[in-house]
């Protein structure tokens, strides 16, 4: 095996994270796209608690966490600022509200999803005001944080997008619209058919 193999699904925010990383590193994978209602055994044999992305090295090695594949793709010029409490708050607090905005009736009492979003809100404030300072979340580059950030800001701005537009964050609307009209997000999101064990290869990243 001469390329690492990323199993990834393009709708997933941890996911286009892994991606968007390795694209900015000019790491070329082996790419599987995969359907979270039917795994490949493959991916489940190597990381049996099967989120996606998963990413195998040539060597063996078993990356199954995305920030995991970001640190390992990302150069260390791009570990910058303070991404490890941004990530923790975005994985932890953020997604949960998110989740529970997004999906209320899925979860045993939850607050309102108008309560919920309130929450992520929370978020939004002291992103805008970071984003007052710098044009990124740590700085004048894209870094770390940006990318690992993005996608979930992405998808909480799309389950209701005007109301998201309305927002007093122009700093925020202002990075997320450069993050997604970003040739590395445009490359991130390219479609690919579910990966079947037995298909040629597909190749991702240069
Ligand atoms: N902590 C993991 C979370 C990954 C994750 O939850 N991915 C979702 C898709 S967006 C998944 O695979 N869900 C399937 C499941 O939980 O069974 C990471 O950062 O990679």
């Amino acid at each position: 095996m001469e390329h690492p193999i990323l199993y990834s699904f393009r709708r997933c925010p941890y996911a286009m994270r892994a991606r968007m990383a390795l694209l900015v590193s000019g790491i070329r994978v082996e790419l599987r796209e995969v359907l979270l209602r039917d795994r490949p055994a493959h991916m489940m044999e190597i990381s049996p608690k099967g989120t996606v992305p998963v990413l195998l090295l040539p060597d063996g090695t078993v990356i199954e966490e995305s920030l995991d594949i970001m640190l390992w793709s990302l150069d260390e010029s791009l570990h910058v600022g303070e991404w490890k409490q941004l990530i923790n708050g975005n994985d932890g607090d953020f997604k949960h509200h998110l989740d529970r905005y997004k999906y209320n009736n899925r979860y045993e009492n939850p607050l309102t999803p108008e309560e919920h979003r309130n929450h992520v809100v929370e978020f939004f404030t002291m992103y805008n005001h970071r984003l007052t300072n710098s044009p990124y979340l740590c700085g004048d580059a894209c870094t770390l944080a940006d990318y690992a950030l993005a996608p979930f800001v992405r998808q909480f701005a799309n389950t209701d997008r005007s109301w998201f537009d309305k927002l007093p964050f122009p700093y925020l609307h202002q990075w997320l619209s450069g993050m997604l009209e970003s040739e590395t997000f445009r490359d991130c999101m390219v479609k690919h058919p579910q990966w079947k064990d037995g298909d040629e290869p597909v190749f991702f990243g240069s």
